[in-house]
């Protein structure tokens, strides 16, 4: 469909941006399992990388497509990372983790000299928050971190999936929180960073250099 087709539009565009011998941080969801897709494709014709996964998912993905890899925990740095967003303002600010790898996802995007995001059309917002922002909870600090996220005014929700509670790679619950539009992103980042409890949350600013949205089957790129 349509909005597929804006996702490989997109992950062919990021695709261009990587070079021989780069260590690449490999992004969790659909849209960057297409750029992943891709990035195989490249190695038939002896483009050589090194893939750092986000997830446990793009992990096994990137070993079915017999692309090498780091361990996340035991990389210095990557030379260019490719992942997806549920939401992005033209400011770099994104909402991310709709898959529940946010948290691999920040520490790849810390470690990256370069960080394209990769979407359809639909992500593009003037307000962050219509996306319920995911924040991953250490199942110990449930309760904690719930009455702290009150205080921020936001509606902390547990995620389910498939009628189970979601577990994430890391062995914590994810709550999808409505903080309606959020005015100034790095402030409640910043405030969601001071709860002890929280490993991650989806609000990413300033871990983004180029972006790349395919509307229709043209290409828009912003670049910091
Ligand atoms: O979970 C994530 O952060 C994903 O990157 C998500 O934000 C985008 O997933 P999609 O490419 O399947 O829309």
């Amino acid at each position: 469909d349509n909005q597929n087709l804006e996702k490989l539009t997109a992950a062919k565009a990021a695709i261009a941006f990587v070079k021989h011998n780069d260590v690449v941080g490999l992004g969790t969801g659909s849209t960057a399992t297409l750029a992943i897709k891709e990035l195989a494709k490249l190695m038939e014709n002896s483009l050589k990388i090194t893939g750092v996964p986000s997830s446990e998912a793009t992990k096994e993905l990137a070993i079915s497509l017999g692309i090498p890899l780091l361990e996340l925990g035991k990389v210095n740095a990557i030379d260019i990372s490719i992942d997806g967003a549920d939401e992005f303002t033209e400011q770099f600010n994104l909402i991310k983790g709709g898959g529940g790898a946010l948290f691999r996802e920040k520490i790849v995007a810390s470690l990256s000299k370069k960080r394209i995001v990769v979407t359809d059309g639909s992500k593009l917002v003037e307000k962050l928050g219509a996306f319920k922002v995911p924040i991953e909870v250490n199942p110990n600090a449930e309760n904690y971190v719930i009455l702290k996220i009150e205080e921020l005014k936001g509606k902390p929700v547990k995620r389910v999936k498939n009628d189970e509670v979601f577990i994430t790679d890391n062995q914590n619950y994810i709550f999808d929180t409505d903080f309606g539009l959020i005015n100034d992103p790095e402030k409640l980042a910043n405030e969601l960073n001071q709860i002890d409890g929280i490993l991650a949350h989806g609000i990413f600013v300033n871990l983004t250099d180029i972006i790349l949205m395919a509307k229709g089957n043209q290409i828009t790129s912003y670049h910091k």
